[in-house]
């Protein structure tokens, strides 16, 4: 039986996601280096250090830069990433994602957050939905970043839920990837191509509907 709802921030609460990628872009190209356009689902749900490696891959190789560099250009990153998220407000939640959670919380569902990012509090607070979610995960109380299934494990446990018994959302490759290794029913919002791994694709959060959700949940 369905009683919880799992949910990544970055892509799938509010479009974040670019915000990540502008301010990475500007990273790479005050190294010189050029991102693909597959990076643009690879750095999706990543933490902040795999998303600099990866990065740091595409040009030289991660190998070639200190650990105080890497510490460096990760701060800079951040800091772009703090100005642009300043900007948040209510009105930045992704079309569907309100009527959700309303229809969830109606249901008695139980809301948590399994996000990579050290900013989804403050995220959260921006969007004027922090009390919604009854659990959040600390990502820096983690071991292994997506798509390792513990951050998936630790919100499911924080609402003391089996996995049969949640479904997560996910706008990455690596999140559906750690949602199926948590043995979770994925829901991914995207390209179906990209996420074919989740059991249930949308390509936006607009067609986002529970009672969609909760029929292929229970087939
Ligand atoms: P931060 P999610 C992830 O959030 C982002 O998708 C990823 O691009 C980012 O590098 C990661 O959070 C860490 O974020 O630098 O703010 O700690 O998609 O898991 O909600
Ligand atoms: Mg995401």
């Amino acid at each position: 039986m369905l009683k919880g709802l799992l949910f990544d921030l970055d892509g799938v609460i509010a479009d974040t996601a670019r915000f990540h990628l502008a301010a990475w872009n500007r990273v790479a190209e005050s190294l010189g280096i050029t991102l693909p356009p597959a990076a643009n689902d690879a750095l999706r749900g990543r933490s902040r250090q795999a998303s600099l490696d990866l990065i740091l891959n595409y040009g030289p190789g991660a190998n070639h830069f200190s650990a105080d560099e890497k510490a460096a250009l990760a701060a800079k990153k951040n800091t772009e990433y703090l100005q642009a998220i300043a900007t948040l407000t209510p009105a930045d939640i992704l079309p569907g994602v309100p009527q959700l959670l309303d229809d969830a919380q109606a249901a008695g569902l139980q809301l948590a957050i399994a996000s990579a990012s050290k900013n989804a509090p403050a995220i959260l607070a921006k969007l004027g939905i922090a009390d919604r979610f009854s659990a959040i995960v600390d990502p820096a109380q983690l071991q292994h970043g997506k798509p390792d299934p513990e951050i998936y494990l630790k919100a499911q446990a924080l609402l003391g839920l089996a996995a049969n018994e949640v479904v997560s959302f996910e706008d990455a490759s690596a999140g559906v990837a750690a949602i199926k290794a948590a043995g979770q029913f994925a829901v991914g919002i995207g390209d179906a191509t990209v996420l074919a791994a989740a059991d249930l694709v949308v390509p936006s959060t607009a067609d986002l509907k529970l009672a969609t959700i909760t029929a292929a949940f229970n087939r």
